[in-house]
């Protein structure tokens, strides 16, 4: 390419950026009520507001990840080491590379549908909105992820105090989630309602599950669900990303282009949550940071067309968070 061409398309790029933020801009700015809608309570998302409500700090997740490391050295002390003279039962440093093993399983997943009336802005998603929902997960986790997910059960609250506080408040969270949660550690309960703040969703993780079982859980924007609303986020992707926090995966851009990142080895660093859907956006660069981002992973923040996979290394994840924290538990 001559320097001429690259320049022409450095311009072109840059106009292209430009129109895109003053369209995202127009379409914050009339959000509330352009489209004609009387409730207030359908969204309309612009590109760059995808936010999920599980957002650990590094003392929480510092605390995550040494239990988790404790649980896979006492796996491996229990496999490998029995009677090995000289062997110790403190846990080394090291961890183990070891795949789970098992992994896969037939989850039982209770549905807690919140409302604040009958119509579908009051979160009335209407069953075929679950059976989709539950049939995006089986495509995602299914395959050599090798989970499935299968409805036992589905509940209808009519509650605008749970419908519109189901994320913010813990104690509103808490009395919804301890009056309707059904199961153990394995399996999944999912609650559609109204999150404030532009939040699609949120999970617990699961290592949680041992001192606030009554917490366990998905929660959803009622309109992510496939169909639903709130596009481009409703192609039920949220659910997709949430249950993959709860299964034990962080973001891809968890701790930026630093650190142990997402504690995944084959998802390349990122700096930030990609939005849209940015093809070759390559946002930590360098020997250090071979790859471009992570942007078509479920655990990115990018639009649900563009979000369709886990990698090998968060497989794995899953596979040994499932049986040390949740398989049978
Ligand atoms: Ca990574
Ligand atoms: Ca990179
Ligand atoms: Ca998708
Ligand atoms: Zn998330």
């Amino acid at each position: 390419m001559s320097k001429f061409r690259i320049l022409t398309a450095i311009i072109g790029f840059a106009v292209l950026a430009l129109a895109l933020v003053g369209l995202n801009f127009s379409i914050s700015a009339q959000s509330d009520n352009s489209n004609g809608q009387a409730s207030a309570h359908i969204p309309v998302f612009a590109r760059s507001d995808r936010a999920c409500g599980t957002n650990p700090g590094d003392v929480k997740i510092a605390e995550m990840e040494n239990d988790f490391q404790r649980k896979l050295n006492q796996r491996a002390n229990n496999n490998g080491d029995k009677g090995k003279p000289g062997s110790t039962p403190t846990p080394t440093p090291t961890p183990t590379p070891t795949p789970g093993p098992g992994g896969g399983a037939e989850i039982s997943v209770y549905f807690h549908v919140i409302t604040q009336g009958s119509g579908y802005s009051d979160g009335n998603i209407g069953q075929l909105a679950i059976d989709a929902q539950i049939q995006v997960l089986n495509d995602a986790f299914g395959g050599s992820s090798g989970y499935s997910f299968k409805l036992a059960a589905t509940t209808t609250t009519n509650n605008s105090t749970w419908f519109n506080g189901c994320y913010g408040s813990s104690s509103i969270e808490s009395q919804m989630k301890s009056a309707l949660r059904q199961g153990s550690a394995d399996d999944l309960n999912i609650y559609s309602c109204n999150p404030s703040n532009g939040i699609l969703g949120y999970a617990t993780f699961p290592s949680s599950y041992q001192n606030s079982p009554n917490l366990d859980g998905v929660v959803l924007l009622y309109s992510s669900l496939p169909g639903g609303t709130a596009a481009p986020y409703n192609e039920g992707d949220t659910g997709t990303h949430e249950v993959g926090h709860w299964m034990g995966l962080y973001h891809t851009f968890q701790g930026g282009c630093s650190g142990n990142g997402d504690y995944v080895d084959d998802t390349a660093a990122e700096r930030s949550p990609a939005y849209g859907c940015p093809g070759g956006r390559d946002s930590c660069t360098g020997n250090r940071y071979p790859g471009l981002d992570p942007i078509t992973n479920f655990m990115d923040y990018t639009d649900d067309y563009c979000m369709f996979e886990f990698s090998g290394g968060q497989q794995t994840r899953m596979n040994d968070f499932w049986t040390l924290y949740r398989a049978g538990k």
